[in-house]
């Protein structure tokens, strides 16, 4: 096990202390990020005591540590995973070298704005979420969209460590950057179209836990695979954070769709899509949850960038990122001559089409992706098929509301088929939330501090964090 070492004022296992300039970088960056955190972290409880896991040592197991920590005063620090001896590049033009342990000159650019991307989601999703905390359906939920906050905040400090080591003067200026976008502000937004939208209530926390941190685990996985091992092993760590996140996402879910369900069965409800009576229960309907859904997974595929594209080709032929599960592929890790089927528009209908397996590296990341998603379904289906109902939660299909990519242009149904923008117009009420819907969410969000309780809507989880109790005081509210 390797422990981090805490006794400076940023805690690390990088050795900080012996590189003077990198410290004076990040000693530098560290007061405009705490002032950040101040302004744009969460809007409420930044002096109560949360209950927080915290990174001690960076090994298989054991590396967390709970306790009660004030916010502002996490530790947030640098830890990257254990280097592993002798490791190669894996895929591409420099396939078997040594992996890098600086910046190949060639590839900087590139890899700037790898990192330079990743790090301004992080942020991002903080200022998304800043104001759910005043919500919050229970004190152990309140202490998760906490745990994930500071986490989040960590995984910028993981980047901006990249940024103010390897690449100069442009990465200081770069992780001053991450500092001065905004989410879903008009002049100066964050970078990636999901980041810039609101998270307004509690279910759409779940939904983008769910599906955006699960397309942060996507990305982190091709990023770990990279040639460049300093943003490999970043990386490996910050997985072990996300796994934490995804499954906040899952089991809030799990937790809204079952309360819905034992309401309705305890008013003796037939059938699922009445929403007023169901509503009236002070229980999300089934069908308002899929709208949350159809929104979350659409804006989440808009992610992985277009279905076809050179950047993603070039990322893979430089070795600087790889795909999902890079190791285990069995292939030449080059694909020079394979193929791999896109979905694409052709005559106004979806096709698959074959194309060049190297350009269609983010259609092969995204597959994974649905995949990985629909477990969520299976988990969900389960619990509203044990109640008795014959309702089923669905992923959208990939057509279906998107901004970037191959359908970008056009209109398409949940199912996939294709309409005009006079019907899209007029339907996209029955598949997106809508103002009412979300007027409905909002007069259920009122928070819930008693220790033990939840609000109407969500049923409590099966174990406590860290096996604590029910009653728990995951937040102490007497400051
Ligand atoms: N919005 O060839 P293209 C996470 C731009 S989430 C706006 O299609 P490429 C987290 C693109 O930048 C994971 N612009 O795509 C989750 C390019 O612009 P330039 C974050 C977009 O480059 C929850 C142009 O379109 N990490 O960690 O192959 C909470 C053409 O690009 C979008 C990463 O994304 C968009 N959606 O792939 C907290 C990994 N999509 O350069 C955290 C790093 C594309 O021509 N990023 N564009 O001006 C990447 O690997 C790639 O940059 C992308 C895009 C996958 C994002």
């Amino acid at each position: 096990m390797e422990t981090i070492d805490y006794s400076e004022r940023i805690p690390n296992n990088v050795d900080l202390g012996s590189d003077a300039r990198l410290e004076r970088a990040l000693e530098y960056w560290q007061p405009k990020f705490v002032d950040w955190w101040h302004d744009l972290g969460p809007a409420a409880f930044q002096s109560n005591d949360v209950y927080l896991r915290t990174a001690v040592d960076i090994g298989q197991e054991g590396w967390a540590h709970f306790d009660y920590v004030k916010m502002p005063e996490y530790r947030w620090g640098i830890f990257l995973s254990p280097a592993l001896p002798d490791r190669r590049v894996g895929f591409g033009e420099h396939q078997g070298d040594p992996v890098w342990q600086e910046v190949p000159g060639q590839y900087r650019t590139d890899l700037r704005r790898l990192v330079v991307v990743q790090g301004d989601t992080e942020p991002a999703s903080v200022e998304q979420q800043r104001h759910l905390g005043k919500t919050a359906p229970s004190l152990y939920d309140l202490r998760n969209l906490f745990q994930v906050n500071v986490e989040e905040g960590r995984h910028l400090w993981a980047m901006v460590y990249l940024l103010q080591k390897y690449f100069g003067r442009d990465g200081r200026e770069e992780a001053d950057e991450l500092l001065r976008r905004r989410s879903g502000d008009a002049d100066s937004p964050r970078m990636l179209g999901a980041f810039n939208e609101a998270t307004p209530d509690w279910l759409s926390f779940f939904m983008f836990t769910y599906f955006t941190d699960r397309d942060g685990k996507m990305q982190l996985h091709s990023l770990a695979q990279s040639g460049f091992d300093p943003l490999s092993r970043t990386c490996r760590f910050m997985l072990t954070e996300e796994a934490h996140h995804m499954f906040v996402g899952e089991t809030g879910i799990s937790r809204v769709v079952q309360r819905t369900c034992e309401a309705m069965k305890a008013a003796g409800i037939s059938d699922p899509t009445d929403i007023a009576k169901v509503r009236a229960l002070g229980v999300i309907d089934l069908p308002t949850i899929q709208k949350k859904l159809h929104l979350h997974y659409s804006l989440s595929l808009d992610l992985f960038g277009s279905e076809v594209s050179t950047n993603a080709a070039n990322a893979f032929n430089a070795g600087i990122k790889g795909r999902y599960k890079e190791t285990q592929i069995d292939d030449d890790h080059q694909l020079k001559n394979a193929t791999y089927p896109v979905l694409k528009l052709v005559n106004g209908e979806v096709k698959r089409v074959d194309e060049p397996a190297l350009t269609a590296l983010n259609m092969r990341l995204r597959d994974d992706y649905t995949q990985d998603c629909a477990k969520g379904m299976l988990r969900w289906n389960k619990i509203i098929q044990l109640a008795g109902y014959h309702f089923k939660l669905t992923l959208p299909n990939v057509a279906f509301h998107r901004q970037i990519g191959e359908f970008r242009d056009i209109n398409a149904t949940p199912e996939g088929v294709l309409i005009d923008d006079a019907t899209w117009n007029k339907r996209k009420g029955e598949w997106l939330p809508s103002s009412a819907d979300g007027d409905f969410i909002a007069s259920l969000m009122t928070p819930v501090t008693e220790t033990g309780a939840y609000a109407s809507w969500i049923s409590p989880p099966k174990v406590g964090i860290d096996n604590k109790p029910g009653d728990f005081e995951y937040v102490k509210i007497e400051t």
